[in-house]
C-alpha cells in the first residue's frame, strides 16, 4: 500500500462543543428532523444555513436559519423558505440537500438541490439575491443524479457543475459544463468510488461545494460503506486542478471524518455525517463545516484548509480512473 495515512493521528476536523447546533426542537413550526444544511456568509458577515427540513409526512423542504456567529442565536424563518413546487412532478416528494455557491458574476447565490419525485432524485437549481425570492430553473439534470454544486465562476467560459449521477458504471462524481446554466454537456467522470472493502467503495458524492485554493479545488466528499447493519457515511479529501477541474491531482486513501458521537451514531438514519455546506473564517483558512448528523440534527466541526492540503500532500496520491 503506497499511502501511509493509517499512521496519521492528528484530527482534521474538531467538533464544536455546542453540538448539535440546531435540532427539531429549535424550529418555529412542527417538523420531524433538520439536517444536511447548505451554508454561506452574508454581506454583513453573518451565517445563513439553508437547512433540509423533513416534515411529519416524511417530505423535505428548505428553511433558512441565520446567526451572527454561525454557532448559536439562530433566527429561523417562520415558514419554509423554499418549498417543493406543487406544479413540478420532479419535486413531488420534496427537495433535499442544498448546496450554496455565491456567483459574483451574477451577484446572486446559486442554490443547487436534490428534487425528489417518482422518477428518482434529480438536480435542480434556483438563483436568489436574498433567500426570500428565488428564480427557479427547475430540474437541470435528470434522475438519477444528486450531490451537486456549482463552481463559483466560469471555467474556460463555461459554468461548471459537480454532481453524482448513477449510471451503469456506478455512483461516481462527475463534472458537466454549460453556457447558460440550463443546458449541460461535456459530462466527465472525475472521481470514482473504489471497490471491495474500501470505506468509499461503490458510492461517493460531493459534500460541500469545492473550496478554491492556490493549489487547486479542495473537495470534501462522502463515501458510503454498506455493512450488514446498514450504511456508514464518512468523509474523504481530494484535490482537483484549478484550471481543469476534471483532473484529480491527489486523493487520500483514509477517511478524515466519520460518525463517532451519539448524535452521529443514533437518529433516524444511524451512522451518518453529511455536510452540504461550509463557511471560511476571516483568517481565510478556518473551515466551518456544517453537517447533518444521523439525518436528525445539524452539527458543526472546524478544520483548516492549510492542514487539509498538507495532509493531501503527505498522504494523498494521484489516482487513475478505472484503475483503483
Ligand atoms: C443520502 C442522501 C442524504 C442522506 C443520506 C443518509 O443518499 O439522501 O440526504 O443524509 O443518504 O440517509
Amino acid at each position: 500500500m503506497s499511502s501511509t495515512c493509517f499512521k496519521h493521528r492528528e484530527a482534521i476536523f474538531t467538533r464544536h462543543e455546542k453540538n448539535p447546533i440546531l435540532a427539531a426542537d429549535d424550529w418555529p413550526y412542527p417538523i420531524n428532523t433538520v439536517f444536511n444544511a447548505a451554508a454561506t456568509l452574508l454581506a454583513d458577515g453573518s451565517t445563513l444555513l439553508l437547512c433540509r427540513v423533513e416534515d411529519r409526512r416524511g417530505l423535505s423542504h428548505l428553511c433558512a436559519a441565520r446567526s451572527a456567529n454561525g454557532v448559536d442565536g439562530w433566527i429561523i424563518d417562520p415558514q419554509p423558505t423554499l418549498a417543493p413546487n406543487p406544479a413540478k412532478i420532479a419535486e413531488e416528494w420534496g427537495i433535499e440537500d442544498p448546496r450554496i455557491t455565491f456567483v459574483s458574476e451574477l451577484k446572486k447565490y446559486a442554490v443547487v438541490f436534490t428534487s425528489y419525485g417518482r422518477g428518482g432524485p434529480g438536480v435542480s437549481l434556483a438563483l436568489t439575491e436574498d433567500f426570500q425570492t428565488f428564480e427557479r430553473y427547475g430540474e437541470i439534470l435528470p434522475p438519477e443524479d444528486k450531490d451537486a454544486a456549482l463552481l463559483p465562476h466560469r471555467i474556460g467560459g463555461h459554468w461548471a457543475l459537480i454532481h453524482r449521477p448513477i449510471s451503469p458504471r456506478g455512483a461516481h462524481i462527475w463534472i458537466s459544463y454549460s453556457p447558460d446554466l440550463r443546458h449541460w454537456g461535456s459530462h466527465t467522470m472525475i472521481l470514482e468510488a473504489r471497490r471491495g472493502g474500501w470505506w468509499d467503495a461503490h458510492k461517493i458524492g460531493l459534500s460541500p461545494p469545492p473550496i478554491e485554493t492556490d493549489e487547486g479545488w479542495l473537495v470534501i466528499y462522502h463515501g458510503v460503506r454498506t455493512t450488514s447493519s446498514g450504511c456508514l457515511y464518512r468523509l474523504g479529501l481530494a484535490l482537483f486542478d484549478r484550471e481543469s477541474p476534471e483532473l484529480c491531482i491527489r486523493r487520500g486513501d483514509c477517511w478524515v471524518f466519520g460518525p463517532e458521537t451519539p448524535d452521529e451514531r443514533f437518529g433516524d438514519v444511524a451512522n451518518v455525517v453529511f455536510p452540504c455546506g461550509q463557511t471560511i473564517g476571516a483568517d481565510g483558512d478556518t473551515v466551518n463545516l456544517y453537517y447533518g448528523a444521523a439525518d436528525t440534527c445539524i452539527c458543526l466541526a472546524r478544520g483548516s484548509i492549510r492542514q487539509m492540503l498538507d495532509w493531501l500532500d503527505e498522504h494523498g496520491r494521484e489516482t487513475r480512473l478505472g484503475l483503483d
